[in-house]
């Protein structure tokens, strides 16, 4: 036994409650909040270090009288009772007056972010309709005529006007690196305005109890040069390809199930309970951020969605796995 392990049960447990809490310190993770990557992260972050080294500051002097009150006024056998103070105007002013000052200071700064960030958006911005669904997000862009799911794809350096709807219970649009948390309210359209200003992949996830799958409904940001994401936009606008082989069997299986009635494939069904599939083939993850999007993956997804996402509002439709596997094959062919 080393110094390590040899020490009380009470030190080890301490030690063991460290390590998590401590890992939760991590800087640079994908849900950092310190991290910013648009103006509008920018500015939270702004006000976040002010106020959290004005909170130091205060900590640090609040410690350092009460260190010194602890060692001057230590009690010990025969130690006199100081003298006691009971209703002492300047105090009782001071300690009002003081904690006042300290939130004017902080709400000077927040309050002007929040005007900052909540002005109109320029004329020029990037409008995209923002849904939370349980548990997904649809995206869909009214100037471009094209709409995706659980992956927002950006130009960096161009403002975003983000409006945010919900057709079922409140969910909370959250990417730390990119934007405050801003609710998704039914019945209401709230608004979130950023220009992302580095190309880059960023994690989101619903930040309001929506659900049994609430934790499930996470999201990406994909941050695009700007020739990038015309290209993206490009390659939604096209026609998908006439399949073949497989695919073309998984073509005639999605066409002739109840798959038609709830998802989009432009050309061929028009539904609206569940994400655009039009391009599917071209998203990275599956069922909002859960796991990768690869042929096995989808196959199993399509074959029984609930085994993956507790609670989720599409039915496992009875597929063979034979049958599983070519509709998979049709919709990594979507590009
Ligand atoms: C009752 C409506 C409904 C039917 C029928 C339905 N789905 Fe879905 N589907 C959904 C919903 C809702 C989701 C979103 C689930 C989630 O992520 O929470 C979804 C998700 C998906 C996804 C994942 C999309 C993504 O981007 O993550 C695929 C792929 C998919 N469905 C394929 C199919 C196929 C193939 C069929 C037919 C065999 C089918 N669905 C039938 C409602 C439906
Ligand atoms: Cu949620």
């Amino acid at each position: 036994m080393n110094r390590w392990t040899s020490g009380r049960p009470s030190v080890r447990a301490a030690l063991a409650a460290l390590v998590p809490t401590l890992g939760g310190c991590a800087w640079d993770t994908p849900m950092t909040t310190v991290i910013p990557r648009s103006d509008f992260a920018r500015e939270i972050v702004h006000v976040y270090a002010i106020i959290t080294w004005a909170a130091a500051g205060i900590a640090l002097l609040v410690f350092a009288v009460l260190a010194v009150v602890l060692v001057r006024f230590r009690a010990g056998p025969g130690a006199p009772l100081p003298a006691q103070t009971r209703g002492h105007t300047l105090l009782e002013l001071g300690w009002t007056i003081a904690p006042a000052l300290v939130l004017l200071v902080i709400s000077i700064p927040t309050l002007q972010v929040i005007f900052r960030t909540q002005a109109a958006p320029p004329a020029q911005a990037l409008e995209v309709t923002v849904l939370g669904h349980q548990w997904w997000w649809e995206f869909r862009y009214p100037t471009l005529g094209i709409a995706t799911a659980n992956e927002l794809h950006l130009p960096a350096g161009r403002p975003a006007v983000l409006r945010l709807e919900g057709p079922d219970v409140i969910h909370s649009f959250w990417v730390p690196q990119l934007g405050g948390k801003r609710d998704v309210v039914p019945g209401r359209s709230n608004q979130l305005t950023f220009t992302p200003q580095v190309a880059g992949e960023y994690w989101g996830q619903c930040a309001e109890f929506c659900g049994v799958s609430h934790a499930n409904m996470r999201m990406r940001v994909i941050v695009d040069a700007p020739a990038a994401f015309e290209g993206w936009v490009a390659a939604q606008r096209a026609t998908p390809p006439e399949p073949s082989g497989r695919a073309a069997e998984g073509k005639a299986l999605f066409a002739s199930r109840a798959c038609v009635g709830c998802h989009t494939i432009r050309g061929i069904s028009a539904g609206v309970l569940g994400p655009d599939l039009t391009t599917f083939g071209s998203r990275r993850t599956l069922a909002a951020g859960m796991v990768p999007n690869t042929p096995a993956n989808v196959a199993a997804w399509v074959q029984n969605p609930g085994a993956l996402k507790p609670g989720v509002k599409m039915p496992a439709l009875g597929l063979t796995d034979d049958q599983a596997r070519a509709v998979a094959t049709y919709l990594e062919s979507l590009q």
